[in-house]
């Protein structure tokens, strides 16, 4: 019989039927096939437990959690993972903070998750790994002696090699993820970043089909662009109860944006050029106002913290500078929306704005899309370096750096006629659909499924 899958991510949901994307994808994955889905638990302990207790909802399949003591917290989670690996992949080598404890937090709880996998896995299960705070959990697995598939996704920019250079020198994320037979990218920028670090640091053979030979393996490395559950927002956006139709009765005309509140998102430069499309607007036109949903973030990194103020700070200027009585240009909300107030909120908004400086995928700019209404619909702005922009070529796309760009797309976008705006809406809409995150799921199972085992492949030499 065919092993089943365990999927393992930092975040594990508690409820019985989960919303949002990526964990609605995982639960529909895991409720079809059957399998195991370990996660963090989200409450700290005094010390680390030796095995993983169930948690939450036991359906279909099984959920299980391990735990996190304080320190691990602030040295894996906080540390090593958003205070490293997090700027370094956002291109942010400023705001990395090296300290040799977040190292060995870091490279401890992947070794001790990988001691509690092992006692649940068996030898034909396939290890499904998410995101950057497990880079090294293969190799761990591997010590251990477990010689099933194991595959990686990605979800934020795979790093460019010269960034790379601000990661400690134990982080060999080559190394790391050698131990993997299948590396799944968000997007074909990110790919040739990785085979470029792939050729630097190792010595590999590089075949046709995609596959690197590494010593005595094979990692298959492909993009897997990750969608949004396309049908449960168009739902959402044209459904709603009562009270989430408020979003409708919004007088003028709305560009929205939705980001967590964090610096690569680009909030502080996308206020600035709503600013300067005010000063430079033609005052006897529509009033427009901007409505930005930031929830908070890792507030305990103090770069968040001083992200935070900052826009705080922006949002009173451009309203002090341009606000009228009865006018609040910028609307700044600092919290969790429900989503389908939010999926109406796109839907009502005649601009959805999105000016990441770097983003693996960015599911927002999907959600806008696919919240409008086909025959009068939106603009999306789309900053040309979120990894949408290698699939969502006609959106508006902006140099998130350049004020005036921004500013100028603005007004492109409030003022594109319906037949122009319904071609655009129709192409990205295409490429939405085409990206469906249960599509998403199951083709890097299937692809996890094909892989050949490789720990016998000997390199040529
Ligand atoms: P994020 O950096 O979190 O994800 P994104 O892809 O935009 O970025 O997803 C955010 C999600 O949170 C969206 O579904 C959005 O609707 C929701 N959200 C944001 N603010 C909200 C609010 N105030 N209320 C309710 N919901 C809100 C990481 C990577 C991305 C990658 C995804 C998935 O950084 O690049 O696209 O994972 O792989």
């Amino acid at each position: 019989m065919a092993g089943r899958l365990i999927v393992i991510s930092n975040r594990i949901p508690s409820e019985a039927a989960p919303s949002g994307g990526l964990v609605y994808a995982l639960h529909e994955t895991l409720r079809k096939i059957g399998g195991i889905w370990i996660g963090s638990h989200p409450e700290t302990t005094e010390t680390p437990a030796n095995s993983l207790s169930e948690y939450g909802d036991q359906g279909n399949y099984t959920r299980l959690s391990f735990s996190l003591t304080l320190e691990d917290y602030k040295n894996f989670y906080l540390g090593f993972s958003n205070s490293v690996l997090w700027p370094v992949c956002h291109r942010r080598g400023d705001l990395v903070k090296l300290d040799r404890g977040f190292e060995r937090g870091y490279c401890a709880v992947n070794a001790r998750l990988a001691r509690q996998v092992m006692e649940v896995a068996e030898p034909d299960d396939m290890i499904w790994v998410h995101d950057y705070h497990f880079f090294p959990l293969a190799t761990e697995l591997r010590k251990l002696g477990f010689t099933g598939k194991i595959g990686f996704f990605l979800h934020i920019p795979f790093p460019a090699l010269g960034d790379m250079g601000a990661l400690p020198r134990e982080a060999n994320l080559a190394h790391w993820l050698a131990d993997y037979d299948l590396v799944g990218l968000q997007t074909r920028a990110d790919v040739a970043r990785c085979l470029e670090m792939f050729r630097a640091e190792t010595d590999s053979e590089f075949l046709m089909d995609g596959t690197i030979k590494c010593g005595s393996r094979a990692v298959a490395l492909r993009s897997f662009p990750i969608g949004i559950d396309v049908e449960t927002f168009v739902q959402a956006a044209q459904g709603g109860s009562a009270q989430d139709r408020l979003a409708d009765d919004m007088a003028g005309d709305i560009v929205i944006g939705v980001d967590r509140l964090d610096y690569s998102k680009g909030l502080p430069n996308r206020f600035r050029a709503f600013g300067r499309y005010l000063e430079t607007r033609d005052e006897r036109e529509r009033r427009v106002s901007m409505v930005q949903i930031a929830p908070p973030s890792r507030e305990e990194v103090a770069a968040y913290r001083e992200l935070r103020y900052e826009l705080e700070e922006l949002v009173g200027r451009v309203n002090g500078e341009h606000g009228e009585i009865d006018w609040t240009p910028l609307r700044y909300i600092h919290r969790n929306l429900d989503r389908n107030l939010l999926a109406r909120l796109y839907r009502r908004a005649r601009v959805g704005i999105v000016t990441p400086f770097a983003d693996g995928m960015n599911l927002v700019a999907k959600e806008y899309v696919a919240a409008q209404d086909p025959e009068d619909p939106g603009v999306l702005i789309l900053s040309h370096m979120a990894g949408a922009a290698e699939e969502l070529t006609d959106a508006i796309q902006v140099n998130p750096y350049d004020i005036e760009d921004m500013s100028e797309a603005l007004k492109t976008a409030l003022a594109l006629p319906l037949e122009e705006r319904k071609r655009r809406h129709a192409s990205c809409m295409a490429q939405v659909r085409a990206t469906d995150v249960n599509l998403w799921s199951q083709h890097f199972v299937d692809a996890l499924k094909a892989c050949k085992p490789t720990l016998v492949v000997k390199s040529r030499a």
